[in-house]
């Protein structure tokens, strides 16, 4: 038997997406920040108009897992990033906005096999997202660390001998492919257990 573990040894190859929140932006640049200097630090090119990592900004966090889901869907990505910070405030709009960024960050992992990063800070204050975001510690850093490890990790999972291919979790990073609705079409020409599985070929 065998144990999976993501590594982070040579994420040269890997690609990200990152989907930032534009509200609270004071805190959401600053995770974005050490996001950047964690995958840069590990190998990753972080910038935008290299080949390694996209960038969408959203409204707010309510708008993350739209966007994420939808990138993820294109399955250029090893790994897609979200950061958010939702504050409590007075009215009930917080409980809202956290559940379904949660709900919905969550689903969109699930749904496409593709490790989504639930990178939203759901904070009592400012002061409580500050101290997450630079003047405590930073979790964008964590963030990027978990998204190396959940890339590397889903690669070595794919590269299983009988992975089924009958799915969206099956298609690799950078093989870029068409969707209807959820479903699916493999690439032309994509034989199931042939050298075309070779993720870090692929990848490039
Ligand atoms: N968006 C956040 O990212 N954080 C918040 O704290 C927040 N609060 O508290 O309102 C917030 N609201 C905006 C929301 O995410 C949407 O952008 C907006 O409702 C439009 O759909």
């Amino acid at each position: 038997m065998s144990v999976f573990e993501g590594t982070f040894l040579s994420p040269e190859s890997l690609r990200f997406a990152l989907v930032i929140g534009r509200f609270n932006d004071l805190v959401t640049n600053k995770l974005l920040e050490a996001c950047q200097d964690c995958l840069r630090r590990h190998g990753v090119d972080p910038n935008p108009h290299g080949n390694q990592v996209d960038y969408a900004w959203v409204p707010g966090s309510f708008e993350i897992p739209l966007v994420a889901r939808q990138l993820a869907l294109t399955h250029r990505y090893d790994a897609i990033i979200c950061l958010g910070a939702v504050i409590r405030g007075q009215t009930p709009h917080f409980d809202y906005v956290s559940a379904e960024v949660a709900k919905g960050v969550a689903a969109a992992g699930f749904q496409t096999g593709v490790p989504v990063i639930f990178g939203v800070l759901t904070v009592d204050s400012l002061q409580q997202a500050l101290e997450r975001a630079g003047i405590k510690s930073n979790l964008g850093w964590e963030y990027a660390m978990n998204a190396i490890e959940m890339g590397t990790l889903m690669r070595q999972i794919r590269q299983l001998p009988n992975h089924s291919m009958a799915d969206n979790q099956a298609i690799a990073p950078g093989n870029f492919l068409s969707h209807q609705d959820n479903t699916t079409r493999l690439p032309s020409g994509f034989i199931p257990g042939s050298a075309s599985h070779d993720l870090t070929q692929l990848n490039d």
